[in-house]
């Protein structure tokens, strides 16, 4: 049975095609820097957004049209809805799916009774993955959607609501080991507050920090050898979430001794809700050898909310995939695409035509960021940028051999520093154009 007949596999026909049912620049097994684009790119798909998505809004309900439902939430729906799934992956030609473990088994009333479900369908997506040959890039543990939740889950004010997320997380960990996936992921839901007045502030921060010592802990005792994600959103559905930001996330992780333990899962959407570029927020994590995953998504910069819409800005992908070339890549990490079909978009069609517009945009950025490494523009203009700190006072100062006297030595004998050199901020911005095609 096919629930999607019209659409064949989605293939490769280059820049002119003007088939939109087809890739213009993903073309999978095309080597840029010696590696083949689906390498690099590891695509997934949020099974969340893509086989759960309603188009509901808070003006209306869903009104998608999804002619394989048949509106229960029952397992076997759920295991039909895996069939679904694994050829809409195959058909779209992306090696990774990520997901919740609400989003593709029903919660039961009681919490064996989730597990039980949760058994039942993983037990359909290990046959689909063995059919088709997609891989789980991550899982992670709905600690937002059931009322329990109201307050957080490790930040809640409930010690039980603590205890019940624990065993959610230590179930979907053994999951995502038995499905071979290769990240967890950590999104702090409601990890965060809404109101001081009603909050201890630091009893919370430190729950947080003894839940996924924790979850450390069990996964060192299970042997699942996943990257540990951390995915930092400053605000929403809380007025402040404590993962605000990278920064803020990354001293949280050193404050409670957890750095070596995680990386970043960057959302483009989370990125701008926190006042950042997503260019900023990739270039931060890299920096630090902590870009580990991205949730490839944008914002609409009229909007201040976490619209989830599909990445088509060149600049941003150009951008994204510069920072993910120059640290080598993204290791067990990929791109997954944590973005909804617009509510006006409700048609199964247009999750096609969503994803691909994106893969597609990521594909060109890639290119478009090989070049601009191959002529080595930015780089060589940085490189010379600092050039003072290469050797001489600069290489002093770095090593630190430098005191605030041997500074005072050397400048009184030198009497003013060297003059400075323009930033040439446009020329760059004109040059990164340039590669824009
Ligand atoms: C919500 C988050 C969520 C995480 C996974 O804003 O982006 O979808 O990626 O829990
Ligand atoms: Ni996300
Ligand atoms: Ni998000």
């Amino acid at each position: 049975m096919s629930f999607f007949p019209e659409v064949k596999k989605i293939s490769y026909e280059g820049p002119d095609s003007r088939n939109p049912l087809a890739f213009r620049h993903y073309n999978e097994n095309e080597i840029v820097e010696g590696k083949s684009m689906k390498d690099h790119l590891r695509f997934a798909v949020s099974y969340w957004h893509t086989f759960r998505g309603t188009g509901n809004d808070p003006f209306g309900p869903g009104c998608a049209v999804r002619p394989w439902e048949d509106g229960t939430d029952s397992v076997e729906m759920a295991i039909k809805r895996v069939s679904v799934a694994f050829e809409f992956m195959e058909k779209l030609g992306v090696p990774f799916y990520c997901f919740h473990d609400r989003d593709v088994a029903p919660e039961g009333k009681t919490l064996a009774e989730s597990h039980k479900n949760l058994d039942a369908v993983v037990a359909a997506l290990a046959k689909e993955q063995q059919r088709t040959g997609i891989h789980l890039l991550w899982g992670t543990a709905n600690l937002f959607s059931n009322p329990r939740y109201v307050h957080g889950a490790s930040t809640s004010c409930n010690a039980d609501v603590f205890a019940y997320a624990a065993c959610q997380v230590k179930k979907m960990l053994e999951v995502t080991k038995q499905l071979g996936g290769v990240n967890y992921v950590f999104w702090g839901g409601r990890e965060g507050y809404m109101n001081l007045y009603n909050t201890n502030l630091r009893r919370e921060l430190d729950h947080l920090g003894r839940f996924l010592h924790l979850a450390v802990d069990y996964k060192k005792k299970i042997g699942f050898t996943g990257q540990f994600l951390i995915e930092p959103k400053p605000k929403e559905p809380t007025t402040h979430q404590y993962d605000s930001d990278t920064a803020a996330c990354m001293a949280f992780l050193r404050t409670y001794n957890l750095a070596n333990d995680f990386k970043f899962n960057l959302e483009t959407n989370h990125a701008t809700l926190a006042g950042h570029t997503m260019f900023h927020e990739a270039m931060y994590a890299s920096a630090y050898g902590m870009l580990g995953s991205i949730d490839a998504n944008r914002g609409d910069l009229l909007l201040g909310w976490d619209t989830d819409q599909f990445p088509s800005d060149l600049y941003l992908t150009a951008q994204v995939m510069w920072v993910v070339l120059n640290q080598g890549g993204l290791g067990s990490g990929g791109l997954n695409f944590d973005a909804k079909v617009r509510r006006e978009s409700f048609e199964p069609i247009d999750l096609f035509h969503a994803h691909i517009g994106a893969m597609d945009s990521f594909a060109q950025g890639l290119k478009i960021a090989a070049e601009i490494r191959k002529d080595g523009v930015f780089k060589d203009f940085i490189q010379q940028r600092y050039a003072s700190w290469d050797s001489g006072i600069g290489a002093e100062i770095e090593s630190g051999k430098a005191t605030l006297e041997s500074l005072e030595t050397y400048m009184l004998a030198k009497g003013n520093s060297n003059a400075n050199t323009s930033g040439r901020q446009e020329m760059l911005e004109n040059i990164f154009n340039r590669y824009l095609r």
